[in-house]
């Protein structure tokens, strides 16, 4: 994201000092926001959650949850509204990038007419859809492809469920540093056979991170949810501790449930693949 303007000016250990106030954008628990959240340390400072997402915990002291968002930058789009703030063509590039990243490019569920007017409006501002479309979904290292190779010669499928994992070892041999795949598991749920589709990331501090997608009529939502995460029905994800296989164990026989629900009993608006 470093073509965003104010990227420079991101960090992931922000100083304990004094804040106005702390907002927390698209995250629906706070471990989903990682190391860099401390309440402890806000004192008066609330903390406002603006989120979209179904399973959302409501962790702060002023959340605003809109379940009809397509995505978290069109909630901030409609404070910037109501509040009468001009978007400044900078603005309007990182919103942008927010509504195309939240909706894999206007492709999730629950993109309406309402987020495609936001983006033609962003548009209009000079935020153009289809190089931030290239640099944030499409383009990936080449590292990440050798790492697709592994994890996909090791694909699993059983009663609607395709899953596959990724080994530290599997990143280190692909040359790839850190615990990102590239959403390898947006691309197992484009499989036809697949109603439920998994991802098992073996992290370097010994945990697992457990990616869940699922097509219209199925849920993964309560899945992640069930087992400390979170997301909307169609893609989220939860991270939990043990081995590979002690994770499977305990993950696959709810996924196999989830696959088996009839679309008779669908879940409205589904999404998407952000998790931050
Ligand atoms: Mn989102």
């Amino acid at each position: 994201l470093a073509f965003l303007p104010g990227a420079h000016e991101i960090v992931t250990e922000p100083p304990l000092t004094a804040w106005d106030a702390v907002i927390s954008l698209d995250a629906s628990d706070p471990a989903r926001l990682g190391a860099i959240y401390h309440p402890e340390s806000y004192g008066d400072a609330p903390v406002i959650v603006l989120d979209h997402h179904v399973t959302n915990l409501r962790f702060g002291a002023i959340n605003h949850v809109d379940l009809q968002a397509a995505a978290t930058a069109q909630i901030v789009v409609d404070l910037a509204d109501a509040l009468d703030v001009t978007i400044s063509p900078g603005a309007a590039l990182c919103l942008q990038t927010g509504l195309i990243t939240d909706t894999l490019a206007f492709r999730t569920s629950n993109v309406d007419a309402r987020v495609l007017a936001t983006a033609a409006r962003l548009a209009s501002l000079g935020a153009t859809i289809a190089p931030i479309v290239q640099r944030t979904l499409v383009d990936q290292p080449l590292a990440i492809m050798r790492l697709w190779g592994l994890a996909l010669s090791r694909l699993q499928y059983t009663e609607g469920v395709l899953w596959t994992e990724i080994t530290r070892a599997m990143r280190s041999t692909a040359g790839v540093t850190g615990d990102e795949d590239g959403k390898l598991v947006s691309h197992l749920i484009s499989a036809n056979e697949a109603r439920v589709a998994a991802v098992f990331n073996e992290l370097a501090d010994g945990t697992v991170e457990v990616d869940l997608r699922a097509r219209s009529g199925h849920n993964v939502a309560t899945v992640a949810l069930s087992l400390g995460g979170g997301g909307h029905p169609a893609a989220s994800g939860c991270t939990l501790p043990g081995t590979l296989a002690e994770v499977e164990a305990r993950v696959l026989p709810l996924l196999v449930v989830a696959a088996a629900e009839t679309p008779g009993g669908a879940q409205p608006g589904e999404n998407e693949g952000a998790k931050t």
